[in-house]
């Protein structure tokens, strides 16, 4: 599939993805996303892929749906076309996701951010949920995540209010896992991913897996869906391999499975 909407790329082990409607700040429109999802599904796929970063330009990671494309939407054509639905694959990718987020992830924007499975953000970050002052309310995600992600409070605040919250504080109420100069973002997702990417496979999937289950369900089924799944890993050749060379002080070399 040719792209025009995003920028695809490897980087080794690392799949990146880079946003790119720079003539509306990443506006998220639906071919974007037809587009976004292919790549990602690509990646997934991908034996040699790792990790994912998904990035945009230094003054947007993307600046929320694209408004001019929902402007004449009415509710049937919404309802029918269940429009916006096909986000929820993003999510169902089964590799890290990290989002390197510089200048705007407002809207979709920052509800695609927190689909992916943690944010790097240059100090330029601005997050917020800006639908209030366009008539509507999140729609992808961002009352929910938010409000599991940073609480209440802030979740009340940023989709009551509309205002944006930099990097910093982002960073202290627990949306942002890193933040970095702007001229690093880029370099340290992509460390980051390929540190990721230089584990045990079937290991990093699981991890994501059950990190995210914390999220669906009680801490009682998510203790037991992480011990099950840990069980399964002495399966695995990469357990023994990653234990021996501990003990032989050397690196470990998996091999996925
Ligand atoms: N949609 C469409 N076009 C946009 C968007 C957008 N969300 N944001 C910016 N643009 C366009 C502008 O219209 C402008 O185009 P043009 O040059 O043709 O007029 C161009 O990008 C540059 O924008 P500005 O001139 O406004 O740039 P500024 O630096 O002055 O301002 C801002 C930057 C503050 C980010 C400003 O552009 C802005 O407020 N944008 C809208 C932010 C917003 O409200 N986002 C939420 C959208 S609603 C939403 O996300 C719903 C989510 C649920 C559904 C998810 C489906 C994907």
């Amino acid at each position: 599939m040719a792209y025009e909407n995003i920028i695809v790329e490897t980087r080794g082990p690392v799949g990146l993805i880079r946003l790119n409607r720079p003539q509306a700040l990443n506006a998220l429109n639906s071919a974007l996303l037809g587009e976004l999802n292919d790549a990602l599904g690509v990646f997934d796929l991908d034996g040699r892929i790792g990790a994912i970063v998904i990035t945009g330009s230094e003054k947007a990671f993307a600046a929320g749906a694209d408004i001019k494309e929902m402007q004449s939407l009415d509710f049937v054509d919404a309802y029918m076309k269940d429009f916006i639905g096909d986000w929820e694959k993003v999510p169902r990718i089964r590799k890290p996701i990290i989002a390197a987020v510089a200048g705007y992830a407002l809207g979709g924007g920052c509800e695609l951010a927190m689909m992916c499975d943690f944010i790097i953000a240059a100090k330029t970050a601005k997050f917020g949920q800006p639908e209030i002052t366009l008539g509507v309310m999140p729609g992808m995600g961002g009352t929910q995540r938010l409000a599991r992600f940073i609480g209440k409070a802030k979740a009340m605040d940023l989709c009551l209010t509309g205002r944006m919250m930099d990097a910093d504080e982002a960073e202290r109420c627990g949306l942002v896992a890193r933040v970095v100069p702007s001229q690093e973002l880029i370099e340290e997702a992509i460390n980051a991913a390929a540190k990721i990417a230089s584990f045990s496979q079937p290991v990093v999937m699981m991890t994501k897996e059950t990190v995210n289950r914390a999220y669906e369900t009680t801490l009682t089924e998510g203790l037991r869906f992480e011990r099950r799944l840990f069980h399964s890993m002495f399966a695995l050749e990469d357990q023994k391999e990653g234990m021996a060379a501990f003990s032989d002080k050397r690196t470990p070399s998996f091999k996925n499975r």
